[in-house]
């Protein structure tokens, strides 16, 4: 097979999505949020509070401005915002020795030490990204709100992960519609800083880029059942949890370990097809053996994805290179 680097995809049959280059393109996707961002849907917890509004707008412009490079927004976070904080970090940080995944509970003492997180104050997620960026590369970038899954799936493949810095509102400490920081700073943090986790996020990242929008789709239910609501095997622990979405709601993470959901073997072509709903709790969840065996086949299952080229990611230059695989 004859593989070639090739510096354009103008001349492509078949029409490939854009996707980031280089690292700094990942600074496209500041202004492109799908929802939230600077408004709030009518639903949510704070879309009648215009202090809570205000503050957001503040938060979400700094977001706005970052450009890769730049040191990442410290934000000074008032009292009531710690309140929240606290509440959320109490109750989860209680549960993590019986139901995080190994992993995930050898890293958060360490980010206890390293990184300010306690009950007492929100971490910073320049402080954090500094961290990650010794264990595993991965550096953090701030952002508005939700992305297209594209464009976030996208950010995986140079290790990048797009975090909010806001936080819930108040009068509803244990509930959120959309990622806060409690969500990333508790639920996903920890477990970019693994080794085999960071591979398994960046494989789905490297998949997705120029990517059709079928198998974006898949990529992003995939991303769905490992990263945000993974369930993994170990030993005499049992079944634990990795995914973000169970790490950050503790009642989610007490339902998805009793017997009431449907728990079945990761299998990225099964998984890559599951529906799910995205306001309720899981009614199927999927577990993998381990991040290695994840990853394993999960590069199996990339490679039946139809793509006119392959792609590889140089972290010298930080920067994707393009491979014509025909
Ligand atoms: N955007 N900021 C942000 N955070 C997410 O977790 C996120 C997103 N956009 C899309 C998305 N998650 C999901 O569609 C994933 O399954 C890709
Ligand atoms: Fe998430």
């Amino acid at each position: 097979r004859d593989v070639r680097c090739i510096t354009s995809l103008d001349d492509e049959k078949e029409s490939v999505p854009w996707f980031p280059r280089k690292i700094s393109d990942l600074d496209t996707f500041a202004e492109k949020v799908l929802e939230m961002g600077e408004e709030l849907s009518s639903d949510h917890p704070g879309a009648k509070d215009p202090v809570y509004r205000k503050r957001r707008l503040e938060i979400v412009q700094k977001a706005k401005q970052y450009r890769t490079g730049q040191p990442l927004p410290r934000i000074e976070y008032n009292e009531q915002e710690r309140d929240t904080w606290r509440q959320v970090y109490t109750r989860l940080r209680a549960m993590y020795p019986h139901y995080a995944c190994r992993e995930f509970l050898h890293v958060f003492p360490l980010l206890e030490q390293n990184c300010g997180y306690g009950p007492d104050a929100i971490p910073q997620i320049e402080d954090i990204s500094r961290f990650l960026k010794d264990c595993t590369g991965f550096t953090l970038r701030p952002v508005m709100g939700l992305l297209t899954p594209r464009d976030f799936l996208n950010s995986l493949a140079f290790r990048v992960f797009h975090s909010t810095q806001y936080i819930r509102h108040h009068s509803d400490p244990y509930y959120t519609p959309e990622p806060d920081c409690c969500h990333e700073l508790l639920g996903h943090v920890p477990l970019f800083a693994d080794p085999n986790f960071a591979e398994l996020a960046q494989e789905i990242g490297l998949a997705s880029l120029g990517a059709s929008d079928e198998d974006i789709e898949k990529l992003a239910t995939i991303f769905w059942f490992t990263a945000e609501f993974g369930l993994c095997r170990e030993g005499t622990n049992g079944i634990r949890a990795y995914g973000a979405g169970l790490l950050s709601s503790f009642g989610e993470l007490e339902y998805a370990l009793t017997d009431a959901p449907d728990k079945r073997a990761f299998d990225p072509s099964q998984t890559a097809v599951q529906k799910y709903p995205i306001t309720q709790f899981q009614p199927v969840y999927f577990v993998a053996d381990s991040f290695k065996d994840a990853t394993a086949k999960l590069r199996e299952f990339n490679v039946t994805m139809r793509r006119p080229f392959q792609v590889r990611y140089n972290p010298y230059t930080q920067s994707v290179e393009v491979l014509d695989s025909r």
